[in-house]
């Protein structure tokens, strides 16, 4: 039997950060081996905001690379960049026609980023799940590995999927979200209660994957926290201590209980100079890896170019599909 298929990006915005690492890539990585994998730079939606073109194209090609760095293996998965890959775009067209004004004007990421933009409220923006949901259904996906701020536009995917096929016929698989169980939210070290972005302004917020040992050191150490001195995972009360605690247990595959006892009657300093190290050893081959890595332009590149032809290839299988079943006039072989 063919294996299930597995979809998921992130928008080279930003830096890829520990939040991304630890709600994504640590299952994506997980999930290479028994599922058919497709992992996107997804750089069509990263258009809804404004980005400086030369400065886009370095950062898309740097996310690349820190793709394989973190372990996403070509010869395993297929990794490429969205635009390279035009089906996107023409199936997105078609699910714009059966997505409504209504459904996508209440989606959470879409208020935040209208009331964040307001001199660039661009059709983009609102169409933003259109464009993810397209991405998913494209390939036939069955699991979206992503953080949970994410479910709700694969629910609109499902949603989109299952109109679809009750409108024309059996199309579209619906796909299912797969969440962590414990770190599909980090939260920012500097506010413990809004999530770390990749695009916060301050740096001190978030922990970018290629940072230095030095940098998150000092990130950690200066990490907010709160006023007693009790190790204790309680989100309510003590939000900073229990995300270095979620952070800390993820990053050493350990659990929270276990991570609790460890740290007894330790201090915030010892503990906070304890997480940093553990980030920075499950980060020192990253970053390695991404060095060499963008000395090879090249070799980059060509896996990119591979990786789009594979996509393409199985995304024209469901396009042609659709445009069948929607009407379009078959072209001439
Ligand atoms: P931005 O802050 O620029 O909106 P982002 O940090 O949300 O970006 P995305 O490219 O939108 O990054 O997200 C990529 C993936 O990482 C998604 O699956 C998302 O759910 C996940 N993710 C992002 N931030 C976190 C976080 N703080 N904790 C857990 N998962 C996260
Ligand atoms: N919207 C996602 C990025 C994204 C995505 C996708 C994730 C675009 N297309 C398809 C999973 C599947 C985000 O993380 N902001």
């Amino acid at each position: 039997m063919d294996k299930k298929v597995i979809f998921s990006g992130i928008q080279p915005t930003g830096c890829i950060t520990l939040g991304n690492y630890i709600g994504a890539i640590q299952n994506w990585l997980k999930l290479q081996d028994d599922y058919k994998c497709l992992y996107c730079i997804v750089d069509m939606h990263a258009l809804t905001v404004h980005q400086q073109p030369a400065e886009f194209r370095q950062r898309a090609v740097s996310f690349f690379a820190q793709y394989l760095a973190t372990g996403l293996d070509p010869e395993k998965s297929t990794i490429y960049f969205q635009s390279h890959v035009p089906e996107h775009a023409q199936l997105t067209w078609v699910l714009n026609c059966n997505s409504y004004i209504g459904e996508l004007s209440r989606m959470t990421q879409f208020k935040d980023k209208s009331r964040k933009h307001p001199d660039n409220l661009n059709m983009g923006l609102m169409d933003y799940p259109v464009l993810m949901a397209a991405d998913i259904l494209l390939y036939q996906t069955s699991l979206v590995p992503v953080g949970i701020d994410q479910k709700q536009h694969v629910e609109l995917a499902r949603d989109i999927a299952t109109r679809f096929n009750n409108k024309y016929s059996p199309t579209f698989t619906i796909p299912e979200p797969y969440i962590p169980k414990s770190g599909a939210k980090i939260f920012s070290l500097q506010d413990p209660t809004s999530k770390m972005s990749k695009s916060d302004v301050d740096p001190n917020a978030y922990i970018a994957i290629v940072d230095s040992a030095e940098d998150i050191a000092r990130k950690f150490k200066r990490a907010v926290t709160d006023s007693d001195n009790e190790i204790r995972f309680d989100e309510v009360n003590k939000p900073g201590i229990s995300n270095l605690l979620t952070i800390y247990s993820n990053v050493t595959d350990t659990t929270i209980e276990k991570a609790e006892l460890e740290f007894e009657g330790k201090g915030y300093g010892e503990f906070k100079t304890a997480v940093g190290d553990a980030v920075i050893e499950k980060l020192r081959p990253v970053r390695e890896k991404y060095t060499d890595l963008m000395n090879n332009k090249d070799y980059l590149m060509q896996i990119a170019k591979d990786g789009a032809q594979e996509a393409s290839y199985m995304a024209r299988k469901t396009l042609s599909k659709v445009y069948r079943k929607i009407g379009f006039v078959e072209p001439k072989r």
